[in-house]
This record gives structure tokens, C-alpha cells and sequence, in this order.
């Protein structure tokens, strides 16, 4: 069985970051180890929450599976808490994944730089945030942007109206971090159709789009991130994981349409796990 770590948050309310990403993963029959960087009551578009910063965990707990020589097939990083811990981030990318020009494959580096959406930043990170992020973007074997995040990295304006263009334009400023494929999640072309485009260093590009679901809710980001990294690991190619946790999320999306819970509760994923794992035999 192959073995991922994911390095974000735990909020212990509110279905994203490991609360999503370690249901999700498991189910898709690949280990998933945890290393949070933070602990909060819930995720910070509630009203009150509490956050603790775990930063000097990291590099303890980092020592210790070095000693028992752990290794991973994966490492796939979500919401930071701070600037500092994207350098740790790296750091830990150096330990486990090999260093920048030494790596030797075996363990695949998927990075979501959670930090905006909707055209802004989350309300944890100041200006400076994305520029530490692109840091960790650029040791990345794929990055999972939604558009808001890629303009803050790359510098281009945000829009909501633009053509295959402007997306081909930041995908390729994307590539130019550093990392080998980027995949910009939230693009669509047309009325009612929403999804995935990506490109690789060697011009390879791949796209999916479902219907678009007029509902939003917090941490869908952090669900088809985790689906992406659990069918990469599965050894899935690119393509068909892209497609496969679009498909999750949309029915993840039509699920919790119908629920009285708030939208800061999340999407409900849970009802949808038999699916999932129905569809993983097919492939
Ligand atoms: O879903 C991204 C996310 C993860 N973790 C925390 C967040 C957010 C988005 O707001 O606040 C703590």
C-alpha cells in the first residue's frame, strides 16, 4: 500500500484540510499520515475561532521518523498557518523527497496553496503570504491552484470573465515557479460548466469540466485536492485523477445542496465515499 503525508491543518470543525484529506485518502485504499501544522477550533471563515500554531512540531516529529527511517510515496501540502512554516514546508520536502536536483523520484510532491479564493486572500495571511507559498509551489511535482491563488502567484490580474487565454497565460507563468504540472481548478469557459485545466513542463495539457453547481461551500478545495493526490498515488495518471475528483466533488456538492447545515460546515463528502470507492474498481 502506498504511503502519503499531509502536512496542513486540523480544524476541528468544518470538514477541510485532514479532517477531509484523511477520510478521503484512506478510502481510496492509500495510507495517509498526518503532520498538522495547526490546531483550531474551526476553519477561519467561522465568526470566533482559536488557532495553535504547531510550527515547532514540524521539525521534531520530522527528526524522529528520519530516525525510524520512515519514508513516503507522497507528501502533499494544504493551508499553512504562517509565512515561516512554508520554509519549514520546504525544508521537510529536502528531507524526505530529496533535495532540489537530487531527488530520485520515488516520492511525488503535490502542493494545494490553499490561501484565497473569490478573489481574496484568506483572512489569516497578509500580503506578503503568497510569495512564501510560491516558494513551496516551486519544489512541487503539481500544484492544484484555484484562479484567485494563481493570480497571487503569478501576479496577473484576477478575473472572473476571461478566455482560454488568460488561463493558458497562468498556467504557463504557474510552470514557470518551477514546479512540473499545474492544474488551475475553477475554470470555466461556458455557462453551467465548470473544472479543471492543466499543463506540464513539456506542453502537455489535459482539462475536465462537469456541469457547474450553483451551490459553493467551504473546503471543496480540500476534498478534490485530497482525491487528486489519493488517485496519483493509486497510480492513476494525471488526467484521470483530475476527472475522477471533479466527479467527487460534484456529487459531494449535490449532496450537501440539500442540507439545513450552514455552508461553513462544509460539503458533505461522507455520503459520498461508497461512490468513490465503487468507482476506484472500475479503474
Ligand atoms: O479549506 C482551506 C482552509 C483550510 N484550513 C483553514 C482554513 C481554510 C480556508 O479558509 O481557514 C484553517
Amino acid at each position: 500500500m502506498k504511503r502519503i503525508v499531509t502536512l496542513q491543518d486540523i480544524s476541528c470543525v468544518g470538514r477541510c484540510s485532514i479532517t477531509v484529506a484523511l477520510p478521503v485518502i484512506s478510502a481510496m485504499g492509500v495510507e495517509c499520515g498526518i503532520l498538522p501544522t495547526a490546531v483550531l477550533s474551526t476553519h477561519t471563515m467561522f465568526k470566533h475561532f482559536t488557532c495553535k500554531d504547531l510550527s515547532d512540531q514540524i521539525e521534531p516529529i520530522s527528526d524522529a521518523w528520519e530516525k525510524e527511517q520512515v519514508a513516503f510515496d507522497g507528501i502533499y501540502t494544504g493551508y499553512l498557518a504562517t509565512g515561516d512554516q512554508c520554509r519549514q514546508v520546504c525544508k521537510f520536502f529536502d528531507r524526505f523527497a530529496g533535495e532540489p536536483g537530487q531527488r530520485d523520484g520515488r516520492c511525488m510532491i503535490i502542493v494545494d496553496p490553499a490561501m484565497a479564493d473569490h478573489g481574496r486572500l484568506y483572512q489569516a495571511f497578509d500580503a506578503s503570504f503568497p510569495d512564501r507559498m510560491a516558494q513551496v509551489c516551486a519544489r512541487a511535482d503539481l500544484i492544484l491552484p484555484n484562479i484567485t491563488e494563481g493570480s497571487l502567484l503569478t501576479g496577473l490580474p484576477y478575473k472572473t470573465e476571461y478566455d482560454e487565454a488568460y488561463i493558458q497565460e497562468m498556467l504557463e507563468r504557474l510552470l514557470l515557479l518551477g514546479c512540473g504540472t499545474a492544474a488551475l481548478t475553477g475554470v470555466s469557459y461556458e455557462p453551467g460548466r465548470l473544472g479543471v485545466a492543466a499543463l506540464d513542463r513539456n506542453g502537455k495539457s489535459e482539462s475536465y469540466f462537469t456541469r457547474r453547481c450553483e451551490q459553493s461551500y467551504h473546503g471543496t478545495g480540500d476534498i478534490y485536492s485530497s482525491a487528486v493526490a489519493g488517485g496519483l498515488m493509486r497510480g492513476m495518471s494525471l488526467g484521470d485523477a483530475l476527472a475522477l475528483a471533479a466527479d467527487f466533488v460534484v456529487r459531494c456538492i449535490e449532496a450537501t445542496a440539500s442540507s439545513k447545515n450552514p455552508r461553513w460546515y462544509g460539503a458533505e463528502f461522507e455520503s459520498q465515499i461508497p461512490w468513490l470507492c465503487e468507482r476506484l474498481k472500475e479503474m
